[in-house]
């Protein structure tokens, strides 16, 4: 299967509806090209701290053990820049032709890790069931990722698949695609596709932008709750810091 190739973009919008209905996933190589050097500045000064902290040891809350992925939500603090990507309309459109008219994206959610990270384990962002619809997550690569920064890996078609299989939280997975996004690349992944983030062999910072959107009628809170392969999390009540294990679930 060809995940890496331009022919995305020049995809009419049923055939990307057919193609996402498919696999559960769409990459688009060099979706954003001119956006991205001002966004970079804009992550490079919000996590300054975070790194230059993480290159000190000292332990923030933001870089305690155990917590290798630091959230950020900019456009909910009116960063210009990032609302500016959320509603640029080649990235409105492409949306719309895979989700339909009305879809909402009410939040924005950039996870930056230090070197050294564990990366994602694989997860599932809501539970696998046609009733309660599912999120779209829209990333964007800002940056070159390498398999050693932290690669993306999905097991497309996996949607259609129920809950993610018991395992380890890194063991590959039959079909699995492993995915070294170039800086530019956008890619929309399906909630219930099984996908996960390979640890972070190097000391370079990792960052994804996710503008996560919904089809029309599905409610934001499908994402409370995160399903781990042998676990499930719920981030209502719990914020969403991987450390590539699943945290405990409340006790109930
Ligand atoms: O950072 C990435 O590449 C993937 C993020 C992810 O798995 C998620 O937001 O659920």
């Amino acid at each position: 299967m060809d995940f890496d190739s331009k022919s995305l973009l020049t995809l009419d919008g049923s055939g990307l509806r057919e193609r996402f209905q498919r696999d559960g996933v769409l990459v688009f190589p060099g979706f954003f090209n001119e956006e991205l050097s001002s966004i970079n500045l804009e992550l490079e000064a919000h996590f300054a701290p975070y790194q230059q902290a993480a290159e000190n040891n000292v332990d923030t809350n933001a870089n305690k053990h155990g917590c290798d992925v630091i959230p950020w939500s900019p456009t909910e603090e009116g960063n210009k820049t990032f609302i500016d990507l959320k509603e640029h309309p080649r990235f409105v459109q492409a949306t719309e032709e895979v989700l339909g008219e009305g879809f909402s994206a009410p939040s924005s959610l950039v996870m930056f890790s230090v070197g050294g990270g564990q990366g994602q384990a694989w997860h599932q962002d809501c539970p696998a069931g046609e009733a309660l619809g599912f999120n779209l997550n829209r990333l964007i690569y800002t940056e070159d990722v390498s398999r050693e920064d932290g690669a993306v890996v999905f097991v497309p078609g996996s949607h259609k698949a129920g809950r993610i299989p018991p395992g380890d939280h890194q063991a590959p997975i039959d079909g699995e695609i492993m995915l070294e996004p170039k800086a530019g690349t956008l890619v929309f992944l399906h909630g219930h596709v099984f996908h996960r983030v390979t640890p972070n062999l190097n000391q370079k910072p990792r960052n994804s932008v996710n503008f996560r959107a919904y089809p029309a009628g599905v409610d934001p809170t499908v994402n409370c709750i995160g399903v781990y392969r042998n676990d499930e999390v719920n981030f209502c009540d719990k914020p969403k810091h991987h450390d590539g294990t699943p945290a405990a679930m409340p006790a109930k």
